[in-house]
């Protein structure tokens, strides 16, 4: 190679690298998008979608921590509560999704249809759902519900201890694992209690609306601290519930 012929080579060999090099990210981006339905393609995909389309329940993280509603949660039932129990719901409705090739788009719309799926759909779908509404609706340290709470509390039940007592009876007289529910239906609040895992969106059930405040009255949201004494349970839960988090629902 003659000295001119030599220089020649390299420089092309070195536009042939910084090509591949500036090229291979653009190509990578290219095949994303043109391989992935995510809209997003730098952001990651769903961990576990059965399909493209189908639903996806995933565990809202706890927005605090395992010891945070003590006394009235003791942190071994608020551990064991979300990391075994709600975790097992949000996966085993997701194979009921896969398996029965439920196409819903939105919780609301699962719910809306739920009769049509198995039982196993309809017990952990609201499974994953209530628990997820249930860590979001208490907090460490109550405080007294104002402003449009306070107000549609006292017009629909006289005073928050007369609604505090009708709530708490709800959840007392649900014989065996359900849930006690604030609604609101037509502009107006309700109090009432579902059995096992069912839920106030649900199209088979009795009680129906929009899920402002709901309590767990299973037994495996009490039993380690409270035993058989679903009324203390009941009585202290007042002490972590968060009342913003009511108000944001009722927006
Ligand atoms: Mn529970």
């Amino acid at each position: 190679m003659d000295p001119i012929d030599r220089k020649q080579f390299l420089v092309r060999s070195f536009q042939v690298i910084a090509g591949t090099l500036i090229a291979a990210p653009v190509l990578a981006r290219e095949r994303d998008q043109s391989s992935s339905t995510n809209p997003f393609p730098t952001m990651p995909t769903t961990a576990h979608p059965p399909t493209a389309t189908a639903l996806t329940f995933a565990q809202v993280p706890l927005p605090y921590g395992h010891e945070a509603l003590e006394p009235s949660i003791d942190k071994m039932t608020m551990e064991i509560h979300y990391t075994k129990h709600h975790a097992a719901y949000v996966k085993n409705v997701q194979e009921a999704i896969a398996a029965e090739s439920i196409t819903a788009a939105s919780e609301n719309e699962f719910f809306a249809n739920v009769s049509k799926y198995s039982a196993k759909a309809r017990n952990n779908g609201g499974g994953a759902w209530n628990h997820n509404m249930f860590w979001q609706v208490m907090k460490p340290g109550s405080t007294a519900p104002t402003g449009k709470v306070a107000d549609a509390i006292n017009a629909a039940f006289g005073s928050l201890d007369a609604f505090k007592e009708k709530f708490a009876d709800a959840g007392m007289k649900r014989f065996g694992s359900g849930w006690a529910w604030l609604v609101a239906q037509d502009g107006k609040l309700a109090i009432g209690s579902t059995p096992n895992q069912d839920n106030p969106l649900m199209d088979v059930s009795e009680l129906k609306g929009t899920p402002l405040l709901c309590l767990d009255v299973w037994e495996h949201a009490y039993y380690l601290k409270y035993q058989n004494k679903r009324n203390e349970y009941v009585a202290n839960w007042w002490n972590v519930v968060n009342w913003d988090e009511v108000a944001r629902r009722m927006a």
